[in-house]
């Protein structure tokens, strides 16, 4: 699927990388540090609940390095529950982004983060 290891380590980091910038975008308006506006966390929000479902594709056999943990490959099964967790999760973020309701995207918003930093733990490389 990918031509080199590389390939697919470059991969996974654009996913979390969109990801990740997407959320903050979210992150943002539940800070209180950008006024909500409904269209652009519905927009944010679908972004990142589609890049969820991507960036394990970049994690196959022999891809090992980046930031990732030898854990990744050893503990496969676990890592799978928590990619799991974080595209339902971020399901979760998009359904209460496009109903428009602040107070549920702040909490599926807590819910999406807690799944990221979850797999963060036991899977990134610190620092
Ligand atoms: C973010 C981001 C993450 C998560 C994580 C949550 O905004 O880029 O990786 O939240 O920090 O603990």
């Amino acid at each position: 699927q990918f031509a080199k290891p590389d390939a697919a380590i470059k991969y996974r980091k654009a996913a979390f990388t969109v990801m990740g910038t997407h959320f903050g975008r979210i992150g943002a308006v539940v800070k209180g540090e950008v006024p909500f506006n409904k269209e652009d966390v519905a927009k944010n929000a679908a972004i990142v609940a589609s890049m969820s479902h991507l960036p394990w594709q970049g994690f196959g056999p022999g891809t090992e390095g980046g930031d990732a943990l030898p854990s990744v490959w050893s503990e496969t099964a676990k890592f799978t529950s928590n990619s799991e967790k974080l595209t339902a999760a971020t399901a979760a973020l998009n359904t209460a982004a496009q109903s428009g309701d602040l107070d549920a995207v702040k909490k599926a918003f807590g819910a999406a983060g807690q799944a990221c930093k979850a797999c963060h733990d036991d899977f990134k490389k610190k620092g």
